[in-house]
Formats: C-alpha cells, structure tokens, sequence
C-alpha cells in the first residue's frame, strides 16, 4: 500500500492535488472574482490543475529523491506567490504585477500597513506544505534512486497543456479577446487563475518595454489628431482669468465624494468642507460628478491625470516605469508661459512613487518633501507627516515661494488603514464591525480640522484672496471588500453599479474676481484638470496632448473612462463591461450608439497607453516657443538644496 500511493509519482500527485485544492479556496475565499455564470465557476475551479501539472511536472525530470525536493521548493514558490497575491489584494483589491514588485521600496500601495492585513488563519495556506515535507520524509526511502523515464514527465506535462487549452478555449468561448484586451486583471486570475496571470502579466511587461524601442514620430500623429479633435474650446467668460495668480491645489487623501455632507452619530463629519460646498460668500464652485480615474498606482495616478491630462496605465505606476519618459505637463507649462515656480509639498521620503525622478520630468522646481518637516515621532503616524503638522510647517515654505506659484499640498494622515491617535479623534469611529471603514470617517474629520486651520493661516497670510485654490479627491478609500460595511453606511447595497457611482471624489475650485457657482453637475474627472487650469491662466490648451477636456467649457465632453474599459455619462454607467441606467440602477440593452462610445473609450485608452509605453512626447514639439524640460536643473531634498546654496 505505502510503495504505490507513497511512490514518487504518488506523491507528485498529492502535492498537484493540494496545491490544486488550495488555490482554488484562496479564489473563493480572498478574491472577489464576481462569477456570473457556470463556465466562469467551472474554470475558477479548473484553472489552477494545468499550472500546477505544469510547474510541479519540471521537477519530475530531476533524479531520484530530489525529485521531491524541487516538488516541494517549486510547490513553496508558487504558494508564496499566490499568498502575496493575498496580502496585496486584502489592501489594494487587486493583483501584483511586476511593475508593482519593481516598487518594493514604496510596498506598492502596502507600506505601513501590511501587519494589519496579515491574519492567524492565512498559517492555514500552508499546511499542505506541512503535509508535503512530512510526507517526503516518510516515504522517500522507498523511493527509486534513478531518473524517471522521460516519457512520464513528458506525459505529465502535455496532460497539463491539455488542459490549459481546454480552460483557454472555455474561457475565450466565455469572454473573447480576453488575452488582448489588457484592462482588467481580475478577469485574467477568473478565467486562467493567478499563475497563469503571472506569466501573461511578465510578457505584457517585456512588451511594454520593447513598444518604446519600436516607437518613432509617425506613432504621435495618430495621437494628436486624435486629441486635437476632442479638444473643447475655452469657456470665453472663464479664459485667462486666472492669468500669473497662485494656484493652490490641494490633494485630499483617499477622499471620496460621500464623506461630503455624511452625518454619523447626528454630527457632519467634514463640516468645514461642507462650508465650502455649501458657500454662502459664493467663492468655490463644487463639481458634485467628478470621478477619480486611478488604477494601480493610486496618488502617483492622481497626480499623472492632474498634471499630464493622460489615463494611468493598466499595469503598475507610470511614475515609477515611466518615470523617465518625456512629459509635457503643467508645470512645465507654465513655468515657460508665464514664469510659474513650481512646488510640491508633501511629508514622506521624496522616493516614494518614483517621484524625485518623475517630478524633474514634469518641471517640479521644489519638491519639499519629508526632509524639510519636522518628522518627530508625535508628528508621524501611517505614511509620514499627519496633517495639522504638515500644513502649519508648509505655511512659511509657501510663503517663501517666488510668485506666482503652481503649490500641490499633499494631504497623507486620512489613509489605509487609517490610523488616528485617540486624542486627535473628535468624532466616534463607525459602528459597522469592520474596523477600516468605522476610523475612515475620523481621518477625515482630521484632514477637515486640518484643512481648515491652513484656510485660516492662508487669510492671515495674504495669500488666500488673490490665488486660485483646487480641491480634489485622489482616489477611494473604501474599497470593494469593504461592500458589506459599505451597505450599512450608505443604506444600500453595493452593488457593481452602486460601486461605480461611489468613485466620485470631490473637486472644488476658487477662482479670485470670479463668483463660485455653487454646486454644478456636469460629469467630469481627473484627466479634465489640467485644460481647465490651462485655460484659466489663459493658455492655449490645444497646443498639448491632453485626453481631458475644459470643464467650464461648452464642448466640455461628458464621459467619465477608467482604467478597466467602463465609464461614466450623465445617463448611463458601464460596470464590469455592463450597461446600467443611472436612474434605476438596472441594467439596460446597450444601443448602437453606446456600444460606439465604449469602442471610442477603448480606443482612447490605448492610445494613451501608446503615449506613455512609447515615450511618444519626445517626438512631440506642442508649439514653436516649447522647450523641453532640462531635467539636469532639478534636485530635490533638504541636503541637495543646501549643496545649491
Ligand atoms: C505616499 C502617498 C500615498 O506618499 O502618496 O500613496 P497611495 O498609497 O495613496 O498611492
Ligand atoms: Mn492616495
């Protein structure tokens, strides 16, 4: 009995079906694959078979016991692999992608709080490694010392082809074009599992990489007629009249629109935010349908919308992989047009999403990062600086800052996991159980006592009246494996709809010598940023590559694209690919014309992507006056400052 069972073969076999067994659990069990019918749970449950005949058969060529030996390493490896997977998704609902892991210094978007996603039970995910190892010990005496024949390996591995054709057929019959449109990840792990993301995740990155290479200055034509013909005209009200005035724009940290006006426990939780919505002295005009458009690297995607009018790419941080390429953002562009200084004030390591690098690209000329700040130990709590220390110690480096000014002031405190010392907490936490969502609402009540002590020291200062001031959200905070704490908080279910609808971050604006409109509704989002203010200073937005268009506009153009292919209008949302009208929250058969805005958004996606894999913008020259951005002239950090002097 022991021979067979526990021979070599036997035990390959009990370690494909462990490894089968617990992957399949960890999808069900961690992941939040949204199966929608039975091929899709067939395959969930199929997919991990073909890997790991795959993976564990290489061992199999390996001689006598060390056969063992490398099922196990091999086994360890993978599992590690998709216990990461784990961990990232707990925080980020999502998937590693190599580009992310190339972030290691910046943990992705982990940081900080990958203690707080760790949990005694995930000891149970390696068990069957356990089961392995003693297994191993007890029956490998028995075992031949020679090398299998080659056929049985060979067999083993055309059996795991076998059925990788079967589940790629399946899931391409279920889903055409999964493999080229390259949107959405969680597709790719439903369908063919998360080793063989994995892989398909390391070729799409050597093809990134190589798109670059092959690129030339034909390749931005397309580009640029392309965004020159979605171009809206100036607002002829609104042009230029924000011409050599400070901008102040000021980042809200994992922010969303439903914070705005929320009262729990029969209090508002932002009520200083809310007096700017609601302003009476009719200075700020709030935009309550303006959506984040973030995928995978968070802030460093906020900031690429806001600064460079682009859509983030579908795998990892543009800061960090393109953070070489040649941009032509804004503050490049208004340092050349009309003399701006530009600064970016925000308390951690200036490293963090690549940005010493990529803020020299964008024309960044002071980047006061946490070397100029006070990161005393009652000053620093998650990521870096909180806020209150952060906007007091920045007033005077704003202050000092040549005029007029392009300041970005980036808030940090209200962030996962949200963590609040209970002095500084001045509202009760949430009551829904789930301990991230309930200190949410408490961050933000720090971020908004904070935010309103900087508009008291900006009055004092002289500089509130005569600068534009730009508030926005950078991107949720909440995410989906939060939807069941999310019901309770909003009355409702979260449904793929509902979730959609909750990616409103807030954006207000103050214009100086302009009256606010107070709420206005117009559906817009992050990338239409930079032509707004483009068009305000009066700049000519046309000249540039920018996929936003000018809010204030007329031709202001009313769908919201994300990262994954959905997107937005005033009518109807798509989620996950599906039709939906906003009014009833049901679904809705697509008409023709909206099917041709989703090809449309697509279209623009890819292009955008061509932009940033190709580096297209150093082929690119927006006008005769432009001159590319000397990146040699910048330096950041409190030390090179000093070496300046
Ligand atoms: C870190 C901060 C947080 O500097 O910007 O980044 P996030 O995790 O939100 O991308
Ligand atoms: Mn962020």
């Amino acid at each position: 009995m022991k021979n067979k069972l526990f021979s070599k073969m036997g035990f390959f076999f009990v370690a494909v079906l462990l490894l089968w067994i617990k992957s399949y659990l960890i999808y069900v069990y961690e992941f939040n694959l949204d199966i929608q019918n039975g091929i899709q749970e067939f395959l969930l449950f199929f997919n991990p078979l073909s890997s790991a005949l795959i993976f564990l058969g290489f061992a199999l060529f390996a001689k006598g016991k060390r056969a063992g030996i490398w099922i196990i390493v091999i086994d360890s490896l993978m599992s590690f692999m998709l216990y990461a997977n784990v961990v990232y998704y707990r925080s980020a609902a999502d998937y590693i992608t190599l580009p992310t892991l190339t972030q290691t210094s910046n943990f992705g978007s982990l940081g900080g709080s990958i203690a707080n996603l760790v949990a005694w039970h995930d000891l149970f995910y390696a068990v069957d490694i356990i089961i392995l190892i003693a297994l191993f010990i007890w029956s490998k005496n028995d075992w031949s010392v020679a090398r299998m024949q080659k056929k049985k390996p060979l067999l083993v591995l055309a059996a795991g082809v076998m059925a990788f054709s079967i589940n790629l057929g399946l899931a391409e019959a279920d889903r055409p074009e999964l493999l080229t449109r390259t949107f959405d990840r969680n597709y790719i792990v439903k369908y063919l599992g998360s080793y063989n993301f994995a892989i398909y995740d390391a070729l799409q990155t050597l093809r990134s990489s190589t798109q670059r290479v092959l690129a030339d200055s034909s390749d931005i034509t397309e580009v640029e007629n392309y965004t020159k013909n979605k171009y809206a005209e100036p607002n002829p009200e609104l042009f230029g009249v924000a011409e050599g005035k400070n901008i102040i724009k000021i980042h809200l940290e994992s922010f969303q629109s439903f914070l705005i006006d929320y009262e729990l426990h029969g209090e508002e939780v932002t009520p200083f935010l809310n007096s700017l919505v609601h302003d009476e002295s009719k200075n700020f005009t709030y935009f309550d349908n303006f959506f984040h458009q973030v995928a995978q690297g968070k802030t460093a995607d906020a900031e690429l919308l806001l600064d460079t009018s682009l859509y983030p790419l579908p795998q990892g941080a543009a800061f960090v992989t393109k953070g070489n390429n040649t941009y032509q953002a804004l503050p490049a562009i208004l340092k050349q047009n009309q003399d701006y200084t530009n600064a970016v004030f925000h308390g951690d390591n200036k490293s963090f999403w690549n940005r010493d690098e990529v803020y020299k690209q964008f024309g960044i000329d002071k980047f006061f990062d946490s070397s100029y700040y006070n990161m005393t130990e009652e000053n620093v709590i998650g990521y870096g600086l909180k806020d209150k220390p952060f906007f007091k110690e920045s007033m005077p480096m704003l202050k000092s800052l040549e005029e007029p000014f392009y300041a970005h002031m980036m808030t940090l405190t209200h962030h996962h996991p949200y963590l609040i010392s209970p002095e500084e907490a001045s509202i009760k936490p949430a009551e829904t159980g789930d301990p991230s969502v309930d200190r949410y609402f408490q961050t933000a009540r720090y971020l908004d006592e904070a935010l309103k002590q900087f508009f008291t020291d900006l009055k004092e200062s002289g500089l509130y009246k005569d600068s534009v001031i730009m508030i926005y959200g950078d991107h949720y905070g909440i995410s989906e494996n939060h939807n069941a704490a999310m019901k309770q908080i909003t009355g409702e279910k979260i449904t793929d709809f509902k979730h959609t609808q909750l990616q409103r971050v807030p954006y207000m604006i103050k214009i100086p010598g302009v009256d606010g409109k107070g709420t206005v509704h117009e559906y817009s989002s992050q990338v239409d940023v930079m032509p707004t203010l483009l068009h305000l200073v009066g700049i000519n937005a046309q000249d540039y590559i920018q996929f936003g268009t000018d809010m204030f506009s007329k031709g202001h153009k009313e769908y919201v694209v994300f990262r994954d292919g959905d997107f937005v209008t005033p009518e109807y949302t798509v989620a996950s690919g599906k039709f939906y009208d906003n009014d009833t929250g049901e679904k809705i058969e697509p008409t023709k014309e909206m099917k041709e805005l989703q090809e449309k958004v697509h279209h623009e996606l890819k292009l955008s992507d061509k932009v940033l894999y190709g580096d297209l913008l150093r082929f690119y020259t927006p006008n005769k006056n432009w001159e590319p951005v000397d990146t040699s002239k910048f330096s950041y950090g409190k030390n090179a400052k000093q070496e300046e002097e």
